[in-house]
Formats: C-alpha cells, sequence, structure tokens
C-alpha cells in the first residue's frame, strides 16, 4: 500500500481528514501523519497566498524526508473586511488563540455592512521531486453575531454556512466534511491519486 503523509501541527486538520478517509475506506493508500515518523521541524509559512504557503509545507517536508506527501493552507476571507484576515487566519490577534481572533473579529464587525465570509482551503501535493499538484475548495456563508463554542476549532463557533441555521461549532465533524472547503479540495485530490494509480 503506498504511504502518504499529511503535513500538518493542526490536530483538528488531521481529525477531519482522517475520519473522512476512513469513512470512505481508500484501502489504496496508508495516510500518515508527522508524528509517525517524529518530524518535529519548525515549518515555515512565509507565503503570500494560500497556495504559497501549501507549497512552503510540502516542499520543506519533501526535501527533508523525499516522501510523497501533501500538505493544507486555509482560512477565513470576510467580505467587509476586504478578505482578512486571509493567510494570517490563525495569526489575527495578538496572542493568536482563537478566542481572541474570533473576538477581535467580531469587534472589527461592529459597524458591518455584510457578514458574507468564505473558509478556504488549498492542498499542495508532492508525489516526487517534478511533480507538484493543487486543489481547491471554499464554503460560502455568514459571520455570526456571537460566538458559540462546542466543537471543531478555529473560526467554527462563529461560521455559519449558506442554507444553516447553525454555526459549524454546532455539528459534528461527519456533518462539516459534507459541505466544508477542507473536504471539498481533498475530494479532488483523492480522485486525482485514484486516477493516476497511485
Ligand atoms: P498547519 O499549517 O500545520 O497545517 P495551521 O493551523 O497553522 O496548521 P493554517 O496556517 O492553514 O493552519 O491556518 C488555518 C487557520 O484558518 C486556522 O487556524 C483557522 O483559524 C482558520 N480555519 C481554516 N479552516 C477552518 C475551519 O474548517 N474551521 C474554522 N477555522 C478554520
Amino acid at each position: 500500500m503506498n504511504k502518504i503523509f499529511f503535513v500538518t501541527n493542526n490536530v483538528f486538520k488531521e481529525q477531519e481528514i482522517r475520519i473522512f478517509f476512513q469513512s470512505n475506506q481508500y484501502q489504496k493508500f496508508n495516510l500518515l501523519s508527522l508524528k509517525d515518523i517524529d518530524f518535529r521541524d519548525s515549518i515555515p509559512e512565509s507565503g503570500n497566498s494560500f497556495k504559497e504557503n501549501a507549497l512552503l509545507k510540502s516542499e520543506f517536508f519533501f526535501q527533508k524526508t523525499h516522501l510523497p506527501c501533501f500538505s493544507e493552507d486555509s482560512g477565513l476571507k470576510v467580505e467587509y473586511l476586504n478578505g482578512k484576515p486571509g493567510i494570517y487566519s490563525s495569526r489575527y490577534s495578538k496572542t493568536k488563540n482563537s478566542m481572541d481572533n474570533m473576538k477581535k473579529l467580531l469587534s472589527n464587525m461592529i459597524k458591518d455592512t455584510s457578514r458574507k465570509a468564505e473558509l478556504f482551503s488549498v492542498f499542495c501535493l508532492k508525489i516526487n521531486e517534478k511533480d507538484t499538484y493543487f486543489f481547491k475548495g471554499k464554503l460560502s456563508g455568514k459571520i455570526s453575531r456571537k460566538i458559540i463554542v462546542n466543537q471543531g476549532f478555529g473560526y467554527d463557533p462563529i461560521f455559519i454556512p449558506n442554507h444553516y441555521k447553525h454555526t459549524l461549532s454546532e455539528i459534528n465533524i461527519d456533518k462539516k466534511n459534507k459541505i466544508s472547503h477542507r473536504i471539498k479540495a481533498f475530494k479532488k485530490l483523492i480522485q486525482f491519486l485514484n486516477n493516476r494509480n497511485f
């Protein structure tokens, strides 16, 4: 079975992908994580776009290990804030704590004219030295007025997907995985690997 690594230090992202992977029984691949090879290097995220950051993460891992891998960069774009926090989503507030990030975002939207927002995800797949591919997904919705912490991570407690009444934090991972930006992008990656006979 082919081994493939998910280059992430975000346990929530990893959990979402693992649950999706297991429930869809992709038996052709063995999905591994950084812990499996005790990979502890700090991975750079100095790009100017989701795509550049996703590429930096996969390149960094591949150059060190020469193992096939994929990485993901994601974030929230808020219309009223001209697309912010975008690539800075995980470090929007000084503390970088997700509660502080959400509080800062809500306080910047007090005089809002729109609460439209999108969650974006870009995966970078690096199979070998020369073959690198990208897959994108997005989820449209709006920013709630209250923070409702229940499940999930990041901005889940304030993101209400279109056609939903509740925030992402109020639905379980299986339900989130049916609509999320991350799974939309990841499905394209899996389909690509299946078609390539990886
Ligand atoms: P890795 O780089 O190690 O994968 P990270 O947490 O640093 O982990 P990103 O740089 O891609 O990942 O930042 C993603 C941030 O975007 C995340 O911390 C949240 O603030 C936000 N975000 C992305 N997907 C989200 C989701 O499904 N729900 C809520 N917030 C999300």
